[in-house]
């Protein structure tokens, strides 16, 4: 095809090519193609590689000023923050600090942000912090994020995470996608499941310790035997970001989540056997799943039944206490995802080292608890899926899709069948096997973790991606594949490289989003602190603000900006003062972001339209230092600068 003829296609004729065409022609030349479409042939390319039909492949390319269907809240790992993309497109769209530092938005270094995380920091980990000359950790473990809940459907209110790294939890508002509250939870190790309850609400978030606590001072007990230790798990008050109640268990715990009914939450344990070492932790053939149960543990708390450790109330759920806060029901072998179906009935359970996925009927488990009945009657199915099972998603139509791990396969399954093979049917509950690259985690449907599963998408999160994308080096990113899971057969559409390392997503239809804002209410409380200090400066926050507030040694700079001025061109203060430089962006337009970064002094910060930001630091460093606006925000943006002055002492 000549380049004349190519400028001719419409991206739309390119993507109805027959597959192998359009294979072709992507492979044929990316630099001439680029400069008509080369976004388009790359997709036309990749679908043809997966299997996908051209035409297929279509309805995942948002053209550009088209929204997406959905919004993506993913997870990042060891990155520590919250991200937001674009589902079907797969773009993304922002991202969220949480648990790490952020050099953009100032996330752990405002005097704002600083609030949060430090706020419910426990003592210990606060003097910690101080010996190492720190505030807050730099790092954090984001493994999941979930929406809250009213009544098993997601309610745009609260996003949810956990900070494996640091034993923390994190709460994030819908409203203006910034983190509001963070918990670092007393007595537990290492908190990696965490789900909201879905009904009636979520006035829960359940959250699971993975690591073991020694339960006596080390001299007491003996730091070798499995025995000493114990798992907690713990209800988080959801509105107050406190803990509500904590579980002492046997066995570690995994991945867990909650009911359609408000009664039961499940978490998985890989150690039942309390091993120390990884050779004691798979020795047995059968680990468990603890389940808790909601209306028991509540009256036993309000019946005085616990021991309070650390100032949290703790009911003992251990193995062997006879009581009905807490059952076990055996399972296979190192069990990992712990997946509550939207037909309210099926909890299933990935084997890992085991190729089952066990199937548990939570109608049953009242029978469990109060009549005795064994653990293991409420399994119903255990079907036999594929190599490595780590996680489960549903369509809402009755089947699931289970990530296979060693087998780097999604495998879709029918939950009807797997029971009825388990009483002795002979049919296959198998329905396809679609291969992804490579070594899937999670995997997500559309809304399929609520009530309004719709079965549209699969999101396929990959561990491995390895010749998928051009090398970068050694690190390579993860590859976040999107699934057509319309038809009987699976299709990967699109392939989407992330960073490390989401392990978690979900898919929340963008008309869940209500409550979300474009512009801050000046009277948020983020900046309430501030404000108090600014009303008794004798500061009004919410017009224009230039004045310089000397208080002994402590300096409070207050300026207002309007694109493209900083109400204040310059500044003056003494070495060694401590100084606050507090902003309101009184700008009230869309998009309308101001920043502050001072020159030399590792600061800056975000000010959205309408918002307060405020930051401290000793200006220990006499001289004259510029200060910018770093978010391109007008035409005279550059200019957008002014000078603090910082007098030497004794000048
Ligand atoms: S876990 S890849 Cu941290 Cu959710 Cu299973
Ligand atoms: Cu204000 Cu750039
Ligand atoms: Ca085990």
């Amino acid at each position: 095809m000549s380049e004349d003829e190519s400028k001719g296609i419409s991206r739309r004729g390119l993507l109805g090519a027959t597959a192998g065409g359009a294979a072709l022609m992507g492979s044929l030349g990316g630099a001439r193609l680029a400069g008509f479409g080369g976004v388009a042939a790359g997709t036309a390319a990749l679908a043809a590689a997966s299997g996908a039909r051209a035409d297929e492949a279509a309805e995942i390319n948002v053209a550009p000023g088209d929204l997406d269907e959905y919004y993506g809240f993913w997870s990042s790992g060891q990155a520590g923050e919250m991200r937001i993309l674009g589902i079907p497109s797969m773009r993304e769209l922002m991202r969220v600090p949480v648990f790490n530092r952020c050099s953009a938005t100032g996330w752990g270094r405002t005097n704002e942000s600083l609030r949060i995380l430090t706020e419910k920091m426990l003592p210990e980990t606060k003097a910690f912090l101080e010996a190492n000359g720190k505030k807050v950790h730099d790092n954090g473990d984001l493994h999941h994020v979930h929406m809250s809940f009213t009544e098993g459907k997601y309610d745009g209110r609260f996003l949810f995470m956990n900070d494996k790294a640091n034993t923390r939890v994190a709460r994030v508002r819908c409203d203006v996608m910034k983190c509001d509250a963070i918990l670092e939870i007393p007595n537990a190790r290492g908190i990696h499941g965490l789900r909201p309850q879905k009904w009636p609400r979520s006035n829960y978030v359940f959250a699971n310790g993975e690591d073991e606590v020694l339960i006596e001072p080390i001299g007491k007990a003996d730091t070798e035997d499995g025995k000493n230790y114990v798992n907690f798990f713990t209800a988080v008050d959801a509105d107050k970001w406190d803990v509500a109640w904590q579980v002492m268990v046997s066995g570690n715990l995994d991945n867990t989540d909650a009911d359609y009914e408000g009664k039961w939450a499940f978490s998985t344990s890989y150690n039942s056997e309390m091993g120390l070492t990884q050779a004691d932790m798979t020795s047995a053939d059968m680990d468990h799943v603890v389940v808790f149960n909601i209306a028991e543990i509540e009256k036993g708390i309000a019946a005085g039944d616990y021991k309070e450790v650390n100032g949290v109330k703790v009911i003992d759920g251990r193995k062997g206490q006879n009581k009905n806060y807490t059952r076990y029901i055996p399972v296979p072998n190192n069990p990992h995802g712990c997946n509550m179906a939207p037909d309210k009935k099926h909890l299933c359970v990935a084997g890992k080292l085991s190729p089952t996925v066990t199937v548990i009927d939570v109608t049953k488990l009242d029978d469990v608890f109060y009549k005795n009945a064994e653990p293991r009657s409420a399994v119903v199915a255990e079907p036999e899926l594929g190599l490595g099972p780590l996680h489960t998603a549903f369509d809402g139509k009755g089947n699931a899709f289970t990530s296979l791990f060693l087998d780097s396969q999604v495998v879709k399954w029918n939950i009807e069948k797997a029971i009825a093979a388990y009483k002795g049917e002979k049919v296959d509950p198998i329905l396809d096997k679609l291969d992804v690259q490579y070594q899937p985690g999670h995997l997500k449907t559309s809304m399929g973790e609520t009530l309004e599963a719709d079965g549209k998408w699969l999101v396929c999160l990959c561990k491995f991606s390895k010749d998928r994308f051009l090398n970068v080096g050694p690190l390579k990113p993860e590859n976040d594949q999107l699934i057509d899971i319309t038809g009987d057969k699976m299709k990967v559409v699109h392939d989407g490289p992330n960073f490390a390392e989401p392990h978690d997503a979900i898919a929340v239809h963008a008309s869940k989003m209500t409550n979300i804002r474009s512009v801050w209410d000046r009277q948020d409380p983020m900046w309430a602190e501030t404000r108090k200090q600014a009303e008794a400066d004798g500061v009004n926050l919410d017009d224009y603000q230039d004045k310089v507030v000397r208080d002994g040694n402590k300096v409070r700079v207050y300026m207002s900006s309007q694109a493209p001025t900083f109400a204040l061109d310059s500044f003056t203060v003494k070495q060694g003062d401590e100084v606050t430089v507090t902003i309101t962006n009184l700008d009230d337009i869309d998009d309308l972001t101001h920043g502050f970064t001072l020159g030399n002094h590792g600061v800056a910060m975000e000010i959205g339209p309408q918002a307060t930001s405020s930051v401290t630091f000793v200006a220990a460093m006499p001289g004259v230092h510029w200060y910018y606006c770093q978010w391109f925000c007008h035409a005279l943006h550059m200019e957008m600068r002014g000078r603090m002055i910082v007098e030497p002492t004794g000048a």
